[in-house]
């Protein structure tokens, strides 16, 4: 009885209220509701994603431009296609160049480096090769050999660019890791050796956090296993990352050792780890072109390692985790 009385005395006070007013509430309301969801909406839309379609695009282009060892002009124009992609995206790619001894004589080197600042100075690298190993015997196109890093580091440029950045990222295209004859002594990793080599002499390796390379992460067939010279705690987190995303399948349980580009790195105390599919038929051979990659197999790996960055952030920026605080 009481609560009649009292709605009866609510209608009667909002029937006082002006016609007028009323409507200027409702649009208001309406407006603001019109706000909340499209806010919603978009935050959600605007989660930047790798796309693999735009990552194959880039490889079927770089690939078209046959093989591409280092100091070749064919490497050359691989390096114009990257900095005229990224410029497409309103990054500089900057060149760091010099010349090295290798046993075939002197050679041309550069790398590329692409710096997307984030809210932290402290950086993770994402790194990969882009040149391929020469094979006089052969044309050798390395489609997931050189061509896949290449490919990725692009892409992912453009997701890194339109993503909230918690730390500052740096892509970093290395050149000469091929050996130029065999691999063995200092015929090998050119690029990453002298990228930290300078890092160490300028100081800025000390900002350096953490470092993610991917080679040879294309095949049809992939399978990725752990690297044990690899940081343990970021193998830890991107193969988690994957397992939560029930891509066990690729990102393999089983481990193994691979020299690659991350050595100098992990010598130089940065973590490190190395996310390479060696178990690909087509490795080091003619066949290693389009047919034996797979659009998907970067999707993958794009997927997890995008992930896979909010625990790196996290784990660097936690003081007891710090080497260099
Ligand atoms: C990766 C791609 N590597 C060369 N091309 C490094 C490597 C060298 C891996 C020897 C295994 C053995
Ligand atoms: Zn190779």
């Amino acid at each position: 009885m009481r609560r009649k009385r009292a709605e009866t005395t609510i209608n009667r006070e909002i029937a006082k209220i002006p016609e007028k007013t009323m409507k200027y509430f409702s649009v208001i309301i309406a407006i603001s509701v019109l706000i909340v969801v499209s806010a919603i909406s978009t935050s959600a839309q605007s989660a930047p994603k790798f796309d693999s379609n735009r990552a194959w695009g880039h490889l079927q282009q770089v690939v078209a431009i046959g093989p591409r060892p280092a100091g070749s002009p064919a490497i050359e124009q691989t390096r114009k296609y990257i900095k005229d992609q990224l410029a497409a995206l309103g990054l500089k790619a900057v060149e760091q160049a010099w010349d090295d001894e290798t046993p075939l004589g002197r050679v041309h080197l550069v790398n590329l480096i692409v710096t997307i600042p984030g809210a932290s100075k402290d950086r993770v690298a994402i790194t990969g090769h882009y040149d391929t190993k020469l094979f006089r015997e052969f044309p050798f196109v390395g489609a997931s050999d050189g061509g896949s890093s290449t490919a990725f580091l692009i892409e992912f440029a453009r997701v890194l660019k339109a993503r909230r950045n918690r730390l500052t990222y740096d892509l970093i295209f290395l050149d000469g890791e091929e050996a130029v004859v065999e691999w063995r002594g200092k015929d090998n990793t050119y690029g990453s050796r002298h990228y930290v080599e300078a890092a160490k002499r300028d100081g800025s390796l000390k900002s350096l956090k953490a470092m993610i390379l991917v080679d040879m992460i294309a095949d049809r067939d992939l399978g990725i296993r752990r690297d044990s010279y690899s940081t343990p705690w970021l193998t830890d987190i991107i193969w988690n990352t994957a397992a939560g995303m029930k891509l066990s399948n690729y990102f393999l349980p089983a481990a193994t050792t691979v020299e690659d580009d991350h050595l100098p790195f992990l010598a130089a105390g940065v973590p490190s780890v190395d996310i390479i599919d060696l178990d690909y038929d087509a490795w080091h051979t003619r066949r290693d072109t389009l047919d034996a990659v797979s659009a998907r197999s970067m999707q993958v790996v794009g997927d997890v390692v995008l992930a896979s960055l909010p625990r790196i952030e996290q784990h660097v920026s936690t003081p007891s985790n710090r080497q260099n605080p």
